[in-house]
């Protein structure tokens, strides 16, 4: 695919400054004891960006080792409305946009080095998978932060469906492509569709999963309806919503923000306050909560469950395989 490089305009570093007004505003509202920053700026009410997704019933059980994500859940007003979803526009306000996303009759193709490919109606997948609540934290590389109550199935339960042959050892992921839906991918300067890759190894981890629901709900449109990833010891954009395609390869995959500035957005994008971001600091993380900054944890705090993916490694911390 040709495309011209992305304007200077469309940089994630404008999106931080306006993270940062953003963020500055609700604490100023807050003060004066006005709700939420939505009732000022014209912006989605949070009523408007929720509606249309039913609750999930019966509601799947909470994964007892993902209970307490050792701060609070951020409320569903703020992380709904606040949102990186480029195909509906580079701002972070596109959740009435991107209610224009249609999930009913969602298909999934899972093809490549696996035994039995399938293309699977989203609806089928999810009757065919055990389903749970995780309370997660999200870390954005451009240092927002939030955790949210997922629910959804473990990828590893989804790849054994398919079989992965041995020669298997990537798993590269697809976003839809619909320029009608989504007005941004009318925009050549993006390497549309959005994709995204993990070894095997990484997508067989636990914590890999694949989010069908938020809050307790379907999934929100914004949040990457009807199916996204969520790998919490990565940054944030590891996190492709609305899969529309699985493919497991032998090369590892090349994924959007690695395409447009791979010194930027490397493709391990592991979580690491100690590797700064080339145009800002990782050490900390502003919650979208609101209050002062707080440390950014090495692996998001996960490194229990997946620093041993990285073993052998640690020579090349500090290099583009941690970003
Ligand atoms: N298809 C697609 N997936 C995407 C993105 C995107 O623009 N398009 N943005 C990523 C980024 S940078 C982040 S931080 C998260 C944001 O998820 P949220 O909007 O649910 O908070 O989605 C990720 N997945
Ligand atoms: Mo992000």
């Amino acid at each position: 695919m040709t495309y011209l490089r992305r304007p200077s305009w469309a940089l994630p570093e404008s999106a931080v400054t306006d993270e940062a007004l953003f963020l500055n505003r609700r604490q100023v509202l807050a003060g004066l004891g006005i709700g939420t920053a939505a009732a000022l700026t014209g912006l989605p009410s949070p009523a408007q960006a929720e509606a249309g997704r039913t609750p999930i019933t019966p509601p799947p059980p909470l994964n007892p080792a993902f209970a307490d994500a050792g701060r609070p859940i951020t409320g569903e007003d703020i992380t709904s409305t606040y949102n990186n979803f480029y195909e509906f526009g580079s701002s972070k306000r596109i959740s009435r946009e991107a209610q224009r996303l249609n999930v009913d009759g969602w298909v999934i193709e899972i093809d490549g080095l696996v035994a039995k490919p399938m293309t699977i109606a989203f609806d089928d997948l999810v009757k065919q998978m055990q389903l749970e609540e995780r309370i997660v934290r999200h870390r954005c590389v451009e240092a927002w932060s939030m955790v949210v109550p997922w629910t959804g199935f473990t990828l590893s339960q989804m790849l054994a469906l398919v079989e992965p042959l041995s020669s298997a050892k990537y798993v590269r992921f697809e976003t839809f492509l619909d320029p009608d839906v989504a007005r941004e991918q009318r925009a050549s300067w993006w390497p549309w569709p959005y994709t995204e890759g993990l070894t095997i190894e990484e997508a067989q981890n636990e914590l890999s999963f694949m989010v069908t629901g938020a809050y307790g709900k379907e999934l929100h449109k914004q949040f990457g309806a009807p199916v996204r990833l969520h790998t919490p010891w990565k940054y944030g954009f590891k996190h492709i919503k609305s899969i529309v395609k699985v493919t497991l390869t032998d090369e590892r995959p090349v994924s959007f923000w690695e395409e447009l500035n791979d010194s930027e957005y490397g493709f391990w994008a592991n979580v690491n306050p100690q590797v700064d971001h080339p145009r800002w600091t990782q050490a900390t993380e502003q919650p979208l909560s609101g209050g002062d900054r707080i440390p950014t944890l090495l692996f998001n705090g996960y490194g229990e469950q997946v620093a041993h993916l990285y073993k052998g490694m640690e020579a090349e911390i500090g290099t583009r395989l941690w970003r």
